[in-house]
This record gives C-alpha cells, sequence and structure tokens, in this order.
C-alpha cells in the first residue's frame, strides 16, 4: 500500500492514523518509493526536545533538484516545467520545458561554481518573478550552496540586514523589474545596500529592463555572457539529509527578522507529499500558485512542491490589476489552468470590482483552488467559491508558515467537505492540539485555544540562522515539548480547525476572549465595507476595548458615517454579540499592509493605544504613507 495518495476520507483517517501510531513506517515508506537517493537514510528521525534539535533521514544523502529535475527527463523531458508569464501581456510567453530547465540550471551552477560559491556558501537571490529566479534558486540547491532569497521589493536596509545576518557573499539580481505600469530599477537598491556589506564579493546581474545600472568593477558581472559559455551539464552533488537548503526571514513580533533554515530532506518529502494530496495533483495539471518566491508560499508551491511531482507550475511575474483587474481570469483561461492558490487579500481586491471582469472568463479548466496567508473571511470565501470555483471547485483554505515549510492543516479536495473559514483537518503526520492558558492540552472541541503541534514534521525549519536560542524561546518555550504556532484556532465539534488569527490578535474584552477575525468576518459582510482591522486598545473599566480601522467600497464612500457606524455594530452584534461591538469605528483609506498581503495589525494596536512615535521593524511595509494618514485621520 502506498502512503503517497489519498483517495477518500476514509483512507485519509487510516492514514493520519498510521502516521501518528507509526510514524517511521510512515515517512519511511514515502520518502523511499518517491525519491531518489544517493544513499539511504539510517533513521528516519531523531530528536532531542529538551534542545529543540530535529533531524530526519539521518544520515540519508540526496540532492532536490536531481529530484525535481534529472529524474523526470525520461519520461517528461519535453513536457512544460515551468511556464512563464511575463507583467506585459504583450511580451510572449515562454515555455521552458524540463530537458530546459536542466540545461538552464546546469549552466547556472557551473556559472555560481566558476564564481567560487562553494557548498555550504550563503547566495542572496533579490531578483522580480521571472525564470531566472527559479533558476538560480535550483542552481544554488544543486550545487549545495544555500539560498536566500529576498522579495525584490524590500529596501536597501532590509536586504543589508539579511545579507549580513547569514554572511552572504555572492548576490544574484537584475538591473530592475516590472510590476504593472511601472518599472521598478533594483540594481540601485542593491547598490545602497551592499554599502553596508562588506562581505559580498561577487554581483551577478540579469537583465530585465534594459536599464543603465553602475558596474562595480571586479564585483559586478552580468549573467548572460557567463551563462551563454557554461556547460549544459552539470553533476549534482551530494547533499547530507540535514544539509540546509535554504534560509528565509520571516518577521518576528519584536526584533530583527528571523532567518529560518530549512534542510534537505525533510523539506523535500512534505512539500512533495503536500502538493500531491492538497492540490489532488493529476499528470496533465497545470498548477499555478500567485504568490512570489520571495515567501514560502513560492517556495514550496510554485518551485520545489510542483517540480518534486513533475507538474507544470506557472509563474506570473505581474499584479492582479494590470493590465486590467481581469488578468488572473484572463491567465487561467489561457492557459486552461486546473488548480490556482492565491491569497485572501487578493480575493477581497478583486471582489470590489466589477461582476463582469471574472464572470467573462472560461474558467471552465479550474479545478481546485486555493488559499493561504491569513484567514479567509466569510464574506470572501463565499465570492471565491461562487465566482471564481463556481461552486464546482472545493476551496482548500490552507494553513501554514514560513516555519512550517510546507501545508499542516487543509481541506484535501473532494474527500473532506469543507467549510467556510476553516482549515479543516491536519494532514497525516500533523499532530494538532489546542492549549489552554494554563497550558494544559485542550482536549474538548467547540473551544479555541493556542494552537500547537505536538510531535516534530518532516518540513519543519530546524533552527533560526545564527540563533538557537532564539528558535528555542520562540517556538519551544510557552508549551515545553510543543511546537508554539504563535496563532490561535478554534475546534468545531467535528474537529475542524480554524485560524482565529496570531494568538496576539486575541483580546480579551470585560474577561471575555475574542478573535479578531470573527469580528472582522462580520464587518466584512457589510455591503459598503471593503475591508477591516480589528484591534484591542486599553480601556479603564472593560480591561480592553476593540477599535476597527474600516476601509469602505466606493459605494460607502457617499454613506453618513454615524450611520454606517451603528449597522456595522449592529452586524457585529448579530454575528457575534453585543460584547463584540467596536467602541471606536475610523475609516480609513486603507490598512497598513506586510508586502505578502498581511494586515499589521501590531500598528494598528499601536496607533489604537495613542503610542504613535516607535514602530518597531516596518521594514516589511509597503504601504508606510498609511500610518501618518492614520493617526492624522479622524475618528
Ligand atoms: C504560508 C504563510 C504565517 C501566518 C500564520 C497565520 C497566517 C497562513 C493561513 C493563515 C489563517 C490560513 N496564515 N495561512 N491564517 N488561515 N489559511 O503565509 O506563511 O508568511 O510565514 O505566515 O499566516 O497567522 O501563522 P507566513
Amino acid at each position: 500500500m502506498s502512503y503517497y495518495k489519498i483517495e477518500n476520507l476514509e483512507q485519509y483517517f487510516k492514514h493520519y492514523k498510521k502516521s501518528i501510531r507509526e510514524p517511521r513506517k510512515f515517512w519511511g515508506k514515502i520518502a523511499e518509493e518517491n525519491f531518489v537517493w544517493y544513499q539511504v537514510w539510517d533513521k528516519v528521525f531523531e530528536f532531542d526536545m529538551e534542545e529543540s534539535k530535529f533531524q530526519w533521514f539521518v544520515n540519508g544523502k540526496l540532492n532536490i533538484v536531481k529530484n525535481c529535475i534529472d529524474r523526470h527527463l525520461a519520461k517528461r523531458g519535453d513536457k512544460p516545467a515551468i511556464i512563464f508569464e511575463p507583467n506585459n501581456p504583450e511580451e510572449e510567453a515562454q515555455t521552458i520545458t524540463y530537458n530546459d530547465l536542466y540545461n538552464r540550471v546546469c549552466k547556472m551552477a557551473n556559472v555560481l561554481k566558476d564564481q567560487g560559491v562553494k557548498k555550504g556558501d550563503r547566495v542572496c537571490i533579490y531578483l522580480p518573478m521571472i525564470p531566472d529566479l527559479a533558476i538560480s534558486m535550483l542552481a544554488c540547491a544543486r550545487i549545495g550552496a544555500i539560498h536566500s532569497v529576498i522579495f525584490a521589493g524590500f529596501s536597501a536596509s532590509a536586504i543589508s540586514k539579511r545579507v549580513n545576518d547569514c554572511g552572504c557573499k555572492f548576490v544574484i539580481t537584475s538591473d530592475g523589474s516590472f510590476r504593472g505600469n511601472k518599472t521598478i530599477p533594483l540594481k540601485p537598491i542593491v547598490d545602497e545596500a551592499l554599502e553596508s556589506c562588506p562581505e559580498v564579493e561577487k554581483v551577478l546581474l540579469v537583465n530585465r529592463t534594459g536599464a543603465d545600472v553602475n558596474m562595480q568593477e571586479g564585483r559586478d558581472l552580468w549573467l548572460a555572457p557567463l551563462l551563454e559559455e557554461a556547460n549544459s551539464n552539470h553533476v549534482a552533488q551530494v547533499m547530507d539529509a540535514e544539509d540546509p537548503l535554504f534560509i528565509l526571514y520571516t518577521s518576528g513580533s519584536t526584533g530583527a527578522p528571523k532567518g529560518m533554515v530549512h534542510t534537505t530532506a525533510g523539506y523535500m518529502v512534505q512539500t512533495a507529499y503536500s502538493f500531491r494530496n492538497v492540490f489532488d495533483y493529476k499528470e496533465e495539471d497545470i498548477f499555478w500558485c500567485t504568490a512570489d518566491c520571495g515567501w514560502i508560499t513560492g517556495h514550496s508551491y510554485i518551485i520545489y512542491g510542483p517540480l518534486l511531482n513533475g507538474a507544470t507550475t506557472v509563474m506570473f511575474e505581474g499584479v492582479p490589476s494590470y493590465p486590467t483587474p481581469s488578468r488572473f481570469w484572463d491567465i487561467i483561461d489561457k492557459y486552461k489552468v486546473t488548480q490556482f492558490y492565491t491569497a485572501p487579500t487578493a480575493i477581497r481586491s478583486l471582489m470590489t470590482e466589477d461582476y463582469s471582469y471574472v464572470n467573462n472568463h472560461d474558467l471552465s479548466s479550474l479545478r481546485v483552488i486555493g488559499s493561504v496567508g491569513e484567514p479567509i473571511n466569510e464574506e470572501a470565501w463565499h465570492w471565491y467559491n461562487d465566482h471564481v470555483g463556481k461552486k464546482r471547485c472545493p476551496i482548500v483554505d490552507t494553513w501554514w508558515q514560513t516555519e512550517t515549510g510546507s501545508i499542516l492543516v487543509s481541506p484535501l479536495p473532494f474527500i473532506t467537505p469543507t467549510k467556510p473559514t476553516y482549515a479543516t483537518l491536519p494532514l497525516p503526520g500533523i499532530q494538532a492540539v489546542l492549549m489552554d492558558e494554563k497550558r494544559n492540552e485542550i482536549e474538548d472541541n467547540q473551544i479555541d485555544g493556542s494552537l500547537c503541534v505536538k510531535f516534530p514534521w518532516p518540513s519543519m525549519a530546524r533552527t533560526i540562522w545564527g540563533n538557537h536560542e532564539r528558535y528555542q524561546e520562540t517556538y519551544f518555550s510557552q508549551f515545553p515539548g510543543k511546537y508554539f504556532t504563535g496563532d490561535g484556532a478554534l475546534r468545531d465539534e467535528v474537529g475542524y480547525y480554524r485560524i482565529t488569527g496570531r494568538a496576539d490578535d486575541v483580546v480579551i474584552v470585560s474577561g471575555h476572549n475574542l478573535g479578531t477575525a470573527p469580528i472582522e468576518d462580520a464587518i466584512n459582510e457589510h455591503h459598503a465595507v471593503a475591508e477591516s482591522a480589528v484591534v484591542g486598545y486599553k480601556h479603564d473599566i472593560k480591561g480592553n476595548a476593540l477599535y476597527g480601522f474600516i476601509t469602505l467600497k466606493v459605494e460607502g464612500e457617499t454613506r453618513d458615517r454615524e450611520n454606517l457606524r451603528k449597522e456595522i455594530n449592529q452586524y457585529i452584534s448579530s454575528h457575534i454579540g453585543p460584547i463584540a461591538k467596536l467602541d471606536k469605528i475610523q475609516f480609513v483609506e486603507s490598512l497598513p499592509k506586510t508586502r505578502s498581503g498581511k494586515i499589521m495589525r501590531r500598528i494598528l494596536r499601536s496607533i489604537s493605544n495613542g503610542e504613535t512615535k516607535e514602530f518597531g521593524d516596518i521594514s516589511t511595509l509597503i504601504n508606510p504613507e498609511v500610518i501618518d494618514s492614520i493617526i492624522n485621520g479622524k475618528i
């Protein structure tokens, strides 16, 4: 019996039980039957909980890129591996077959080697969503260098912090990037960043926009001529199962960004397994995840998960609104996309557009649609279900984190009955638990608590680069012996999980624990509301009270604000109860968002408490200018 693909609900429960009772057998069998190894492991796993040290497939030897590309060549050499859709729909798209990808990755691997990159070296990749980004990541992994992708929207200071933190000596970037109707110069940003990164020896440049750039003699090189000359064969480096594959920075609630370290074998096994099951992947599928490779979602579900399965993955350079708000639907129609995976923030913004944009397209190729990154509110869930999935395609609301490496909680399409706003059930191997304030495991259903995982899983991050103490402190200290996700969750009567937001988004009002996500859900149901964020602020009597920051749809703009406030509170009252009514409502032009589309509630919390001087690290913010406008705005 194979454990790699779950066929029905009964089998899900069977596999789940097996994965808990005999995790060595469960993961061992998946790893053995679905990947190629230079040498198999001695032990499936070994842990030291005290030290928060975890190893999977101990002493196994492999190369993940051999698994992503080489082993597919005999059967799938001419199959498209990557379909590249440029920002400008007038520009010709590119189809990169598995054979092409092999040649391009090998050439790049040889160039990196020639430039002195060695196994274990850290390589910073700061590129737009173009094939060179995927190829650079894979070339690093092929030679055993550790890639650290930085989203190409980060500022110079954010880059230099990350480059210095993990000691990158090499940077791969481009002259610039195209996003919507903008051309953004990237090289000058890198130049500025590197002024404070004395250890960087080489900068390799992709020509994307043709912008004029400064080339620093001895440091900067154009990639194209080097690639031209390079050999298109390369023998993949033998890697240990626990050799680091990549570092990816994620922001903490305070302090410097955390360089999460993912290692090779466990990450490979679980991203491939989760991709196969969560998206019900089949050989002829065209899979499209709209994330950027600068985020974990792009790493796991644009690059590694799909390629490990020999899939065709779409890589989109642009934005959902360019040239028109129908771009996503154009692309689905153009390539006959079968799985579409996006974020609630994108859905909410596309929902405010005229229905005709989505309804005028043939989306009949779609089979599964997914959501990731934030709780998906009920209204957005239904819109997605009705207009994109046409009530035909199951929505997979996938919960996971940079730290978890792959999806941990999600419905399985056509298997797990979905429920709006619920990520539903943990995947096999994932022992999700809810903990109460007294640090006891909650056994009952219909209760909320802190979401933890009580047994290690293969794709978990192994440490924070250079700071194992912080790793232990952040993830394993609140609930000893368990991984604390930082998220709050509710478990319903059948055991489905609903993520209620970061645990610090829980507000205790007059002794009642209120997750902000369900309140935002209720608010967003009001037809005049576009988006909302609710935070708690200190209140003399209630301990905390609720403050809502709300953006309006066009139709809401002309409405009387006082009436709107009353109506919004009525919605909350009837959906949740009068206890959850907002004490303050401020209508704002936009909400502060991170570059990956998450609302930065931390800032709103400070503002609501009158703390407007110091906001900590806001380098991940895409629209810092909104802070002042919110501070100066009237209630
Ligand atoms: C994959 C990713 C992780 C945090 C996570 C949680 C939130 C992600 C979610 C979700 C509700 C979902 N989150 N998926 N909340 N429902 N389906 O986004 O990684 O950028 O590290 O963020 O995102 O709060 O803890 P990352």
